[in-house]
């Protein structure tokens, strides 16, 4: 890739952030950006009210009461005092509730939230060394004194493998974009600048030939070189991701250094690492038009969906290095880390924005309707990391706990939760040059900037609950585009793009489209209903998606689920729960539940599950009963009381 081309990419492309971009390359995407819709529906939008009003809050107070903003007070010698902490990597858990401020400040405006937020960026810039260097537990010597989990070395960067000096970057500059964005302020891009410069000095071309232990800096540095247009941070980016493979990490699968990543064909070790890489990997592809990268992780992609991903979107198999499994390895007490569920929803979104294909989005709407909003309570103060599809209601699965948790000693998941749950409205519609796709379904208003012209659009749905979705198009003037509307596969007689999962009756009914009532052909383009037209103001286009209750098994190559079925309705996953079914485990031989894959309960065929919707249960959810046993979804479980619960049952 020549520079110059590479320049002209870099003012030309977005993710996430598409107000930042000049122009759109022909035929590009772009998602449109979260500033642009306003989720009005009451499933999504009262846990982004609850993650502003409460999340953000409840994680700041854990920041502070934890040492974790002390640290950098220290560290930039405004107060004496020693480093205190559980992890070197803290410090992120800083910079990603600064990113959960900054999208939720750009939907509310709240001066306080400003204020506060400048509070802390001004601790981090005092803390940041004059050459750029940051990472409190290195600057105050932790290790000397009470650093409890510190295997690592003392000095700056000699212990890369593990200190996670480049995650704690990594999280700094995508906290940093996103309040350059939310504010237009530079105070705290100019601090991941500083620091970004400094890293390329010393790791970039010519330099220190080294990586990171923990993938995270590279999507940092793709979105830096967005948002400055600078192309040396995705030339690092580049880098770090290209030395992979060469034997610096010894060479071990845990940290994705087997083999260079370009050769990589299967997702392998630690899953919150790999999905951080591949989404950095698709990205770059993207942001560099680099085919080679492309290929790699269409492979890599191919290989999860279709042989590594839980029913509930989960990813990662393995509680030992919190890793994906091999192929077919997908045990019930399965680790699922709410992060990597997290990375996975990113990776999609990137993915579609390479190919403009429904399937990553399909992809993407089951990790978020059921692996990764299971992490998080309904009163937003209580997580899981791990997230399995059963639970003997004792057993301590998630770090110690056999239910929710406040908070951890190593907290990645609940920040990672409060900057995700913050940003979720950029994943609902993108934009080509004359295209707009509608990704996600769920009542929102929404201004899209297509080519020169001004798009408005209304929709109305009761969406994940039922499957009609109504559209309206506000415009100046009568206007040429296609209006592309997801297909999604559940509503094709399919839930997942392989054949890792299949309906028991997969049999399809056509979906309608209509526009101002009126039913319409359409072309299915890349999975999309595509209804091309010259559309006028207050032009209504409608789309119904059947929602019959699915049973699904999973391919026969997965041994732990062989001879059982899973209940779907939608895009939601649903589980069984002890509250309502009582004891739905078979006690294991050696006498724990957790680990066994047997559900006492028979699921009976011939009395099939009919949704009902009960506003006054869980937020308001269908559940699904047949008379004897009643199914809540999976995204909701463990919010009434420990207990026992499946997602899988005995045929
Ligand atoms: O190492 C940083 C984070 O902590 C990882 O991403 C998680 O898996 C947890 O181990
Ligand atoms: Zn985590």
């Amino acid at each position: 890739m020549n520079e110059l081309k590479l320049a002209l990419l870099l003012s030309a492309s977005a993710i996430l952030f598409a107000s930042c971009s000049q122009s759109q390359p022909e035929g590009a995407l772009e998602a449109v950006d979260f500033t642009k819709v306003e989720i009005t529906d009451s499933f999504w939008n009262p846990r982004v009210k609850t993650n502003s009003e409460v999340t953000i809050p409840h994680a700041l107070n854990k920041c502070e009461r934890e040492g974790r903003i002390d640290n950098f007070k220290f560290a930039a010698g405004i107060e004496d005092g020693k480093w205190r902490g559980n992890w070197g990597f803290d410090d992120s858990d800083v910079y990603k509730v600064l990113e959960g401020m900054a999208f939720t400040y750009n939907v509310n405006h709240d001066e306080a939230l400003l204020r506060r937020m400048d509070e802390i960026i001004s601790l981090i810039s005092a803390a940041q060394c004059d050459d750029g260097y940051l990472y409190t537990a290195y600057q105050l010597r932790a290790r000397d004194y009470t650093w409890v989990n510190c295997s690592y070395e003392k000095e700056r960067y000699d212990h890369l493998v593990e200190s996670h000096e480049f995650y704690n970057m990594g999280h700094m500059y995508e906290a940093a974009v996103a309040h350059y964005i939310a504010t237009g302020k530079d105070n705290f891009l100019n601090v991941a600048i500083k620091s970004a410069d400094h890293i390329y000095e010393n790791f970039g071309p010519g330099k220190t030939v080294a990586i990171p232990g923990h993938e995270e800096i590279e999507i940092g540095l793709l979105k830096l070189a967005r948002v400055t247009g600078n192309p040396k941070y995705a030339e690092l980016a580049k880098l770090f991701m290209d030395r992979r493979g060469t034997g610096i990490l010894n060479y071990n699968a845990y940290y994705q250094d087997d083999e260079p990543v370009l050769q990589q064909k299967y997702a392998r070790g630690h899953a919150v690492r790999a999905n951080y890489l591949y989404t950095a990997m698709t990205d770059a592809a993207i942001l560099l038009d680099d085919p080679a990268y492309a290929a790699a992780v269409d492979t890599i992609w191919q290989n999860v969906t279709s042989r590594k991903m839980y029913i509930t979107g989960g990813l990662g198999a393995r509680y030992a290095g919190e890793s994906y499994g091999d192929d077919y390895e997908l045990p019930n007490a399965s680790y699922c880390e709410t992060c990597a569920a997290i990375a996975g929803v990113f990776w999609n979104q990137r993915m579609f924005l390479l190919h403009g294909e429904s399937k990553y989005i399909d992809v993407l709407e089951r990790i978020l309707y059921n692996a990764l909003i299971a992490g998080i309570s309904l009163d937003g103060t209580y997580f899981f990391y791990p997230n399995p599809m059963i639970s003997d209601g004792v057993s301590p699965f998630n770090q110690g706990a056999s239910g929710r948790s406040e908070w951890f000693g190593c907290s990645c998941c609940p920040s990672n939760d409060v900057r995700f749950m913050s940003s979720i409205s950029g994943y609902v519609y993108a934009t080509s040059e004359n295209v707009v796709y509608e990704n996600l379904y769920v009542s929102n208003s929404a201004d899209i900037r297509l080519g020169d012209r001004d798009v408005r659009l209304t929709q109305k749905t009761d969406y994940p609950w039922d499957g009609t979705v109504s559209t309206t198009i506000g415009l100046d003037r009568p206007t040429s585009f296609a209006m592309r509307l997801r297909l999604p596969l559940w509503a094709q007689g399919r839930p997942v793009p392989g054949d890792l999962y299949t309906y028991i009756d997969d049999s399809a009914e056509k979906i309608s489209v209509t526009v101002n009532g009126n039913a319409v052909s359409y072309d299915i383009v890349d999975g999309y209903a595509s209804v091309e037209r010259k559309w006028k103001d207050g032009d209504v286009i409608e789309i119904e998606l059947p929602m019959p209750v699915r049973e699904v098994v999973a391919n026969g190559k997965v041994e732990a689920d062989r001879g059982y079925v899973a209940i779907e309705r939608g895009p939601i996953v649903y589980c069984f729960e002890e509250t309502d079914n009582g004891k739905v485990l078979e006690p294991h031989p050696d006498g724990s539940a957790l680990g066994a894959n047997a559900a006492e309960i028979l699921i009976s065929r011939t009395r099939p599950f009919k949704p009902s919707f009960d506003p006054g249960l869980l937020g308001g959810v269908v559940t699904l009963s047949d008379g004897q046993l009643t199914a809540v979804p999976y995204c909701v479980w463990n919010n009434r009381g420990d207990g026992q619960m499946t997602v899988w049952l005995k045929q």
